[in-house]
């Protein structure tokens, strides 16, 4: 058994790296591939589903893998600062990776949109913070602008070596199972991880190391849904912050993927999204955050309803950690306050018998 050392060393050859590259890595990517027990067994239909549980990286999603190809090549092409605009995620995984690599990290956030957790991981790993009273896509916007005026290599996901490491999440699937799944259901905002899923299954199959590819099924919360909508939208809103985007930048390789694959695009209301998110910990023991649970959401109104048919395997992606978004949760179980009781035996005893 040799100590794993990230997904850059294990899927070298698939990837653009030299010999002598320094790769700047936290051991990201290896994420359980988790069959879902009881969810299946409450829809009452014959399917087998599994969860990629990518929460589980070094800074609690899939960014990870993306960031630490990316930042390998630009600490490779003599950069000394990234930059990245970001609805969470994507700015914990960048200032992580620069803090590894010793090079800056900016990242423009959309201001009171981002969840607690991520605003104090990005913090902690001292990024340059910058904070615009606009969204997700003005901060784009502003980013593809600034990069041409300024010494920083962006790291959003239109920097294609972010779609390189994040492919190789399709990678794993099929290297755990030994065959791709018939349904690959994910949450769509950016598109940059569907782009990547589906470049990872389109490079197996081609190469013969598995014999099918998925069909390719993106949610997307209803206020932030240009996908179902046909279009761009302006003002995209939802509780799922990570997913509040409404002007894609991977718009055209996300519908390539939907062709190709024969998939689909579809929508959630907030609740129903909190919903799936509330049974993933409650029925399985899964915490992921409000965006990730977009996928299982889907996956279950699509399988109730036939369109994803009986005996399917399917996978969905849990694309970041509950623990990232605290007040989410802590809104969820509002009604779920712990007891306070007095610090005695009977008491504790009252209470055990009482919650029985
Ligand atoms: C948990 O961090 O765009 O469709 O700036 O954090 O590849 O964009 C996050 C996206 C899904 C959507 N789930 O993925 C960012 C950012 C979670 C996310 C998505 C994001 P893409």
């Amino acid at each position: 058994m040799t100590h794993y050392t990230g997904l850059i060393n294990r899927y070298r050859n698939r990837l653009p790296v030299g010999a002598n590259t320094r790769i700047i890595s936290l051991n990201e990517g290896n994420t359980p591939l988790i069959q879902l027990q009881n969810i299946p067994r409450m829809i009452g239909k014959e399917v087998d589903i599994y969860v990629k549980f990518e929460g589980l990286n070094p800074t609690g999603s899939f960014k990870d893998r993306g960031m630490t190809m990316a930042v390998t090549k630009a600490v490779e092409a003599g950069s000394q600062a990234i930059i990245c605009a970001s609805t969470g995620n994507t700015s914990a995984s960048a200032a992580a990776y620069a803090a590894r690599a010793g090079i800056k990290a900016f990242v423009l956030i959309p201001e009171g949109k981002i969840a607690l957790g991520k605003l104090a991981q990005t913090l902690m790993y001292d990024a340059k913070i910058i904070q615009i009273s606009g969204n997700f896509d003005r901060g784009m916007t502003l980013v593809k602008e600034v990069a041409d005026h300024a010494p920083v290599t962006i790291v959003n996901s239109i920097n294609p070596f972010r779609i390189d490491g994040q492919k190789t999440a399709a990678f794993e699937i099929v290297d755990a199972l030994g065959f791709a799944p018939d349904y690959h259901c994910l949450p769509v905002g950016n598109a940059g991880n569907i782009t990547a899923y589906w470049k990872g299954y389109k490079e197996y199959a081609t190469d013969r190391v598995c014999g099918n590819r998925p069909v390719m099924c993106g949610y997307q919360a209803a206020g932030a849904a240009p996908f179902v909508l046909g279009e761009m939208v302006d003002n995209p809103e939802t509780v799922a912050t990570a997913i509040r985007i409404g002007h894609p930048q991977s718009w055209d390789f996300a519908w390539a993927a939907q062709r190709e694959s024969g998939g689909w695009f579809d929508k959630f209301a907030d609740e129903d999204i909190l919903a799936a998110q509330k049974m993933l910990s409650q029925y399985e023991g899964i915490f992921c955050e409000p965006a990730s649970a977009t996928s299982l959401a889907g996956a279950m109104r699509d399988i109730k309803s036939g369109k994803i048919p009986e005996g399917s395997k399917i996978v969905c992606t849990l694309t970041g950690n509950g623990i990232k978004d605290p007040e989410i949760a802590m809104m969820q179980c509002a009604d779920a306050k712990p007891v306070t009781i007095d610090a005695s035996l009977d008491a504790v005893k009252r209470a055990i018998l009482d919650g029985l």
